[in-house]
């Protein structure tokens, strides 16, 4: 496949010593060809030495950004490395790497591809306030890609080169804006996105960065984003490449 060599799984990372050793691991072995990035974000434990250790480059970020800054960071690192394709893989196993290589097929003819829960495999299930904001956005996001997407939040996905040239300049560091606002970036440049199913495994170890008391602001900040992106002037695919320092 002429995409395989040339991706950089990039993985998010926060205090994930307990998960991130076996993941790294796991994803090395499923996807031959490809290179493993940890961006540990800050961390206060031992991220950094366990992804080290387990085969990974690691980017260590001098304080925590966030995962939306963390990724911005790893698109750059991939755009100066020479990489074309990027996979988003979280650092807690909950994302299957067995699922990746659906990703990449996808990529063959789409700029961005979200790895969706809910979309047939897994059980995986949100409720409340957390599944009512991912329905609405869904719908919202739908509209504006012309296409069908069932999980805008989904942290699994991959970037092909065409979004990774965008991605690396202007990825969205704001709460939430990795997820809804960057597909909302990447479809007005017009970029091609779709989705494919996959499964949720449950965490490896640690604890999640999400507690239920902040399911409740979800809705609320999610559509602020979504209001936000929208106000922004799209971005043009090519002449933009000078436009900020
Ligand atoms: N770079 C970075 N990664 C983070 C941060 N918070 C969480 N993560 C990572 O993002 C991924 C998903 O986080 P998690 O807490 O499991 O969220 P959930 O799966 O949506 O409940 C994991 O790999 C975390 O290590 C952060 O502040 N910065
Ligand atoms: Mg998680």
């Amino acid at each position: 496949m002429g995409l395989q060599g040339t991706t950089l799984i990039v993985m998010p990372a926060f205090n994930e010593e307990a998960a991130v050793g076996d993941v790294v691991r796991e994803v090395l072995r499923e996807v031959a060809d490809a290179d493993v990035l940890v961006v540990d974000d800050g961390s206060r434990d031992r991220t950094t030495q366990v992804a080290r250790a387990a085969g990974a480059r690691v980017l260590e970020l001098p304080f925590n950004l966030g995962v939306g800054g963390a990724m911005r960071a790893g698109f750059k690192f991939a755009v100066a490395e020479g990489y074309t394709t990027v996979v988003q893989v979280d650092s807690d196993g909950q994302h299957d790497p067995a699922g990746v290589a659906s990703l990449l097929a996808a990529l063959e003819t789409h700029d961005v591809v979200i790895g969706a829960r809910f979309a047939g495999e897994g059980d995986y299930e949100a409720k409340g306030p957390r599944r009512w904001a991912m329905v609405v956005l869904a719908a919202v996001v739908s509209r504006i890609a012309g296409t069908r997407l069932t999980d805008t939040t989904s942290g699994f996905r991959a970037t092909g080169p065409r979004a990774l040239e965008i991605f690396a300049r202007h990825y969205p560091a704001e709460y939430l804006g990795d997820t809804v606002e960057s597909l909302v970036l990447a479809a007005r440049a017009g970029c091609r996105i779709t989705q494919v199913p996959v499964s949720m495994r449950v965490r490896a170890g640690g604890t999640p960065s999400h507690d239920p008391v902040k399911a409740g602001v979800y809705l609320g900040r999610a559509c602020l984003a979504l209001v936000l992106a929208l106000w922004r002037p799209p971005l043009a695919l090519a002449d933009d490449r000078n436009d900020r320092p």
